[in-house]
């Protein structure tokens, strides 16, 4: 098996043994898959016409109205390939420690055994696609690059979109060296019986089988930029999250336009792509502007200044389309009006891509299986996890620091997650170790982004729970030490955030998009030492009274009080969760959390 000569010691290959390598992986994998032809691609224009075209062919595309969607196509997945599997993802390593309670563990052995024999002959009668990509702008020092070697067309053109793909990454990796970050992929027979996403975070190698849906197929985005970039980071001193990267502009008078950057985790479809494309609400437009630098992932190194630097790795947006509406998201609407593809989309009858939350329900339309629907059917029309992938250099917000080589400056981190209960609208954490314990003890109730119930409250510590490529409780202490690679007081000032509270009767009690603008102001403003705290609250630092800008907003008093509400009974039964959770890792737990937690007692009377 071809892990075996690809141990970490890669990092100091030079741009020809790195070239060299590519070349005998390609050879060794093509003996093994057996496809009837390889193609390198090199991610022009023409490469991408002519898969566009085989696929309209096959069918595995289909043409959308040219003249309002140009260069956009739709594609229906397998019903049963629809989100990420996060109960067929391993990780693979020496010892189950290894990868902790919160990863499913894999031993070599049946890595060898289990998965490697199902790419035997797996690519007869296809192409191999061998997809060179930089994860990264060009020419920045903390980019990476990788190669995807596919059997599904669809793939490349999706990591087209996503990634700096073809001859971009060859250079650099001829110019830098560093070997590169291999991924095999096929799409197998694509039953959920033959599906495995296996990753080798030692070897830098990602296989993945049986399954052609983004977050298990695009293997730059959540395999090698979250699960193998996150062991990357710990062996290297730096940060790679699920997060999204912003920046606000102060459009107040006096205040010069600067710009805060913030990044933001939230676990998947809790509203990232919207919050990072944030168009502020209208009372607020004329004090902020925010500008997308990603709405994903993002790779944070301590710059030479001493504080964290973030860039995208990503160069385009796999969103998901409910929901996204002109009124929520204007900005992803402009970004997915061309050049993009659609997944599992409804189509109304002029082929035009619909989903939930775009427009009134047309009366007639073709649902995601290919089924004639009417507002009367049962079932939705679009499924709830179907996407778009856009470029991002489309969206109209993209910051002009989107290539930055050192990337943007970070200013403030927030930790989100969905809880129609005890989580109040922001709380500021007294400094950093607080702000790790606030987001290691992050929950949230799950969503159709992977498959199984959904509207179930779990934790999603800095919201990887499914993408931390190592055991949870050493990438806590890795965020613990942080401090110690710089100054303390040039690190991120840490917040968490909950926009989806509810009253008794079940309604939002934040109307949460354009209006986020107000907690973030007020984040902006306290890292600027210019807005009000509490400092008795048991959780952290609560916006003072009246320090949240709620002017012009209709939320009765009994809302705004319950949204920062901090009910003693709830928070006793939280600590007693976070107690429970942090047992998990036993041992590995590191002691400065439990300290957080003892203190968080304390501070509730217990
Ligand atoms: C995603 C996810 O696709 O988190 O970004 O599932
Ligand atoms: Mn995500």
């Amino acid at each position: 098996m071809s892990t075996s000569n690809n141990k970490s010691s890669v990092a100091t290959l030079s741009g020809a043994a790195s070239l060299e390598m590519l070349k005998q992986w390609v050879n060794e994998t093509a003996q093994v898959t057996q496809p009837d032809r390889i193609v390198w691609c090199d991610g022009s224009e023409e490469e991408n016409t002519r898969l566009i075209q085989q696929m309209l062919g096959t069918g595995e595309l289909v043409q959308l109205n040219q003249e309002h969607y140009p260069n956009c196509y739709f594609h229906r997945s397998h019903p049963s390939d629809v989100a990420r599997t996060e109960h067929l993802t391993f990780i693979c390593s020496d010892h189950k420690d290894d990868v902790g309670p919160t990863n499913n563990w894999m031993s070599y052995a049946d890595a060898k055994s289990r998965v490697w024999p199902l790419f035997s002959g797996a690519m007869r009668g296809r192409t191999m696609y061998v997809v060179p990509y930089l994860m990264g702008p060009a020419n920045s020092p903390f980019s990476k690059v990788g190669v995807e070697i596919t059997d599904s067309a669809y793939v490349v053109v999706n990591m087209r979109i996503m990634t700096r793909m073809g001859q971009v990454a060859l250079e650099h990796m001829q110019q830098h060296g560093g070997g590169f970050v291999k991924g095999l992929h096929s799409l197998g027979d694509l039953s959920p019986d033959r599906r495995f996403i296996v990753h080798f975070p030692a070897e830098r190698e990602i296989w993945s089988i049986g399954s052609g849906y983004g977050g298990n197929a695009l293997l730059g985005k959540k395999c090698f930029a979250l699960r193998i970039a996150s062991t990357m980071g710990r062996d290297e001193g730096w940060l790679a999250e699920h997060m999204l990267i912003l920046g606000i502009e102060d459009l107040r008078p006096g205040r010069k336009g600067e710009v805060t950057y913030i990044a933001a985790a939230f676990p998947s479809a809790c509203g990232k792509t919207n919050l990072a494309m944030l168009v502020p609400s209208l009372g607020l437009r004329d004090q902020f502007r925010v500008f997308t630098v990603g709405d994903d992932i993002c790779w944070m190194h301590i710059g030479s200044d001493g504080r964290l630097w973030a860039i995208n790795p990503e160069a385009g947006f796999f969103g998901v389309a409910p929901g996204t509406s002109a009124k929520t998201n204007p900005n992803a609407l402009a970004t997915l009006q061309r050049n993009s593809i659609f997944t599992n989309v409804a189509l109304t009858d002029d082929m035009q891509p619909w989903w939930e939350g775009l427009s009134p329900a047309p009366a007639h339309l073709t649902d995601w299986q290919g089924r004639s629907w009417t507002p009367d059917s049962k079932e939705k029309a679009a499924h709830p996890n179907s996407r778009f992938t856009a470029p991002a250099r489309q969206c109209p917000c993209i910051s002009p620091e989107f290539e930055a080589p050192l990337g943007v400056p970070i200013s403030a981190i927030m930790f989100g997650g969905r809880r129609a209960r005890i989580m109040p609208l922001v709380v500021e954490a007294q400094n950093w170790q607080h702000g790790v314990y606030l987001g290691a003890t992050l929950s949230s109730e799950t969503t159709a982004a992977a498959v199984g119930a959904v509207g179930v409250v779990r934790h999603d510590p800095m919201a990887m729970l499914p993408f931390c490529g190592y055991n949870m409780a050493d990438y806590f202490s890795h965020w613990l030490g942080m401090p110690s690679r710089t100054s303390p007081d040039k690190l991120p000032q840490i917040f968490q955030v909950n926009w989806f509270r509810m009253d008794k009767e079940g309604r939002y009690l934040w109307p949460g998009f354009g209006e986020n603008v107000r907690v973030l102001k007020w984040i902006v403003d306290r890292v600027r030492g210019r807005a009000e705290a509490t400092q008795d609250s048991p959780i952290g630092k609560l916006p003072a009274e009246g320090a949240i800008d709620l002017s012009g907003l209709s939320l009765d008093a009994d809302a705004s009080n319950q949204l920062l509400h901090v009910d003693r009974t709830e928070w006793v039964d939280e600590s007693e969760r976070h107690r429970k959770f942090l047992e998990q890792f036993g041992s590995r737990t590191p002691q400065a959390l439990w300290q957080e937690h003892a203190a968080l007692r304390t501070r509730l009377g217990l």
